[in-house]
């Protein structure tokens, strides 16, 4: 068996005004006082840590039509996709810690600026493709995807602070696990584009394993492009991940939640990956920030090579007396 030497660059992004629950922008610091580089380094991987973005303020950033903040949002993924895009031509794989899910505009654009062509998997309880005129709540991290898919450029109004950005990535190319809490009008337009989606339903009815296999073999159908992970920790049950704003019952199992990592990383097509959403002010117990801080790590460690089987160096050898 082969074992890949990782090389991650680690991106801290800070910011909560995708939504408007305090505490998401916590997210970065708890999952690296969780352990993330240590525990990183401890499986092999190469890291290194670009720190937190620093993301400033907009002033009168009124609402445009329902969307919410849209100026704070549009600058704030400006420096995302070029954080992201830094971290790419540095050549290491890129780990994006949010934040809210609306970061995964910059994330998933300053990706496809250097890997042109590129599959998306989007670990989700929600859709997040809402535009910006079938929103229900106007929040922009239920909308990232309408952003950024091709075939969705003419329903998405001009805004603020957007211009730097057009839409790269095709319907063909996203998949979704974990749907349980799609809007209607989301619904409308993942049917309408045919995008492959494995609901929760999915994951019942097949089992992981076998939602794994057909979600490459649908991403894989020609070409073997590079893979953008986005993986919002409100896909994992509220009873393992409870530290974040919009739970919603019935999600995966922490096994489950670990396996696509570890079956995305046999790939070896990793090539950015998004953990967004952890909220310590949503916890009910000091408790319940630990364990999803502690979850989102063995995320990231699935990404980057940990198998539970456990492994050993190459040249180990067992000491003689
Ligand atoms: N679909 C709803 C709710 C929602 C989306 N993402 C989250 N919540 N976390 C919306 O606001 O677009
Ligand atoms: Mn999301
Ligand atoms: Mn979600």
């Amino acid at each position: 068996f082969r074992r890949d030497l990782h090389s991650v660059g680690i991106i801290g992004a800070p910011f909560s005004k995708g939504q408007l629950r305090d505490g998401v922008q916590l997210g970065p610091d708890v999952i690296r006082e969780a352990g993330l580089v240590k525990k990183l380094e401890g499986q092999g991987c190469v890291v290194k840590d670009y720190g937190n973005l620093i993301f400033e303020d907009v002033s009168n950033d009124e609402p445009i039509g329902r969307t919410k903040q849209p100026r704070v949002v549009g600058l704030a993924n400006k420096k995302v996709a070029d954080a992201v895009q830094r971290v790419k031509t540095d050549g290491h794989t890129c780990v994006m810690l949010g934040g809210d899910h609306s970061l995964a505009i910059g994330s998933i654009h300053g990706h496809a600026a250097c890997r042109p062509e590129l599959s998306v998997v989007w670990v989700d309880a929600h859709a997040d493709i809402n535009t910006p005129l079938t929103s229900p709540t106007g929040n922009i991290h239920g909308q990232p995807m309408s952003y950024l898919i091709r075939e969705l450029c003419t329903k998405i109004p001009v805004m603020p602070n957007f211009s730097w950005m057009k839409p790269c990535i095709a319907a063909k190319d996203v998949v979704y696990i974990g749907l349980r809490d799609v809007d209607p009008e989301e619904h409308y337009i993942l049917k309408h584009l045919g995008i492959k989606t494995f609901s929760m339903t999915e994951v019942d009815s097949l089992g992981i394993a076998k939602v794994m296999e057909q979600m490459c073999d649908h991403i894989f159908s020609k070409v073997k492009k590079p893979i953008h992970l986005s993986y919002d920790i409100d896909a994992l049950d509220p009873s393992v991940a409870p530290a974040t704003g919009t739970p919603v019952i019935g999600g995966l199992t922490y096994r489950e939640g670990i396996y696509i990592t570890e079956y995305l990383c046999q790939t070896g097509l990793l090539s950015a990956v998004d953990v967004v959403e952890v909220n310590p002010k949503q916890a009910k117990r000091e408790e319940e920030v630990h364990f999803t801080a502690n979850l989102a790590v063995d995320l990231v460690l699935g990404c980057f090579g940990r198998v539970r089987e456990g492994s050993h160096l190459a040249n180990y050898k067992i000491p003689e007396p």
